[in-house]
């Protein structure tokens, strides 16, 4: 069998032979005691690299947004969030079913609701009313085809934030792809937000890790939950080697061949008759191609692909997603649009 070109997800990015070596060679302790150096290490790492006071390891994005919003919040607080923010649509509802929060959604399709809206739906206080406690960010943001959140968008909901005594959480789970494509430092972005969590295991390469930062307090609160969830793992210091070298600067920086392997895609899908392409829309890593004008569905768009060793991801009934990571190479996307184009006129 020929190699499978994957362009499903960045996360199934195996860690690298230096990632390997340096697990392998990594001293290890009970990072439930802060006695792991490797998670020590990069906690500090990561604390620094977003400007912050402090963070944490977690082994999930999925848990590190929920520990951030037990940390913010009381049960029955409001937040606000982008209606297809992943937090809202992807994580399993843990935000109403642990944290006991209400969500009010806004939509904003470049990544993120306008602040002016943001600032409408805060409730004032009254006794009929849930209190509003928290804003979530997402930066890249998922379903819009990782697009970027625009800084001048952050800065105005700092301002809104700030008027009414909220907190912002970022979801950052591709904030290095976010900060790669505005040619600017990961704290630039992070800054504008009370807690930030970013991933290792996607664009970054890293197997298995995501951390939470934020203020010293806000942390200490965050531990608590972390543990509580069951996220207080003990020798950590295999996974978090891999995270430290997935920080890198020459690593992060990588991140632009990704870009521009979805922008060769992106233009090579928009010469093909029958297939749109949003280029607004291709920043980062991902690529939606629309395919309702050529009348073939997804499904089986899909699966003629995958017949010929390449995957993608269905998002609706004619559209599709590619995500491009460095398990894929530009012969690789060459191949693959090679055969888009042999497929979609059968
Ligand atoms: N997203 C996954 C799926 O859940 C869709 C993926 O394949 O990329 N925030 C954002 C913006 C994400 O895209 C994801 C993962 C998470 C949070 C959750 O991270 P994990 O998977 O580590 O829990």
């Amino acid at each position: 069998m020929e190699k499978v070109i994957d362009l499903r997800r960045d996360t199934i990015t195996l860690p690298t032979e230096e990632m390997r070596e340096a697990a392998f060679r990594s001293p290890l302790g009970d990072a439930v005691y802060g006695e792991d150096p490797r998670q020590r290490e990069l906690e500090e790492l990561t604390a620094f690299i977003l400007g912050k006071e402090r963070a944490i390891f977690l082994p999930s994005g999925t848990m590190g947004n929920l520990v951030a919003l037990l940390a913010h919040t009381e049960r029955g607080n409001e937040m606000i969030l982008e209606e297809n923010a992943h937090i809202f649509t992807s994580e399993t509802g843990g935000l109403a079913q642990v944290a006991g929060l209400m969500v009010k959604t806004l939509r904003g399709e470049d990544g993120a609701p306008e602040p002016r809206d943001v600032e409408r739906a805060i409730r004032p206080e009254n006794i009929h009313y849930p209190r509003t406690a928290l804003i979530g960010l997402e930066n890249t943001h998922y379903r819009y085809g990782g697009i970027v959140v625009p800084l001048s968008k952050f800065e105005k909901m700092r301002e809104v934030a700030d008027r009414h005594h909220l907190s912002i959480h970022l979801d950052g789970a591709r904030l290095f792809n976010a900060a790669v494509y505005l040619g600017v430092e990961a704290k630039e972005i992070a800054r504008y937000c009370d807690s930030v969590m970013i991933s290792l295991s996607k664009g970054l390469g890293a197997p298995v890790g995501s951390l939470l930062a934020g203020s010293g307090d806000f942390i200490k609160e965050a531990e608590r939950y972390r543990k509580m969830l069951g996220g207080g793992m003990r020798q950590t210091g295999w996974l978090c080697a891999c995270g430290i070298l997935a920080l890198s600067e020459d690593n992060i920086s990588r991140l632009q061949e990704d870009h521009d392997n979805a922008r060769f895609l992106a233009e090579g899908l928009q010469s093909l008759p029958g297939i749109e392409v949003n280029q607004h829309q291709v920043q980062t890593n991902f690529v939606l191609a629309d395919l309702s004008q050529s009348q073939l569905k997804a499904s089986v768009f899909l699966q003629r692909l995958r017949d010929e060793g390449i995957l993608a991801t269905q998002v609706d009934d004619f559209r599709v997603r590619f995500v491009t990571s460095r398990e894929v190479e530009r012969e690789d996307i060459t191949v693959a649009l090679q055969v888009i184009k042999e497929v979609i006129y059968i």
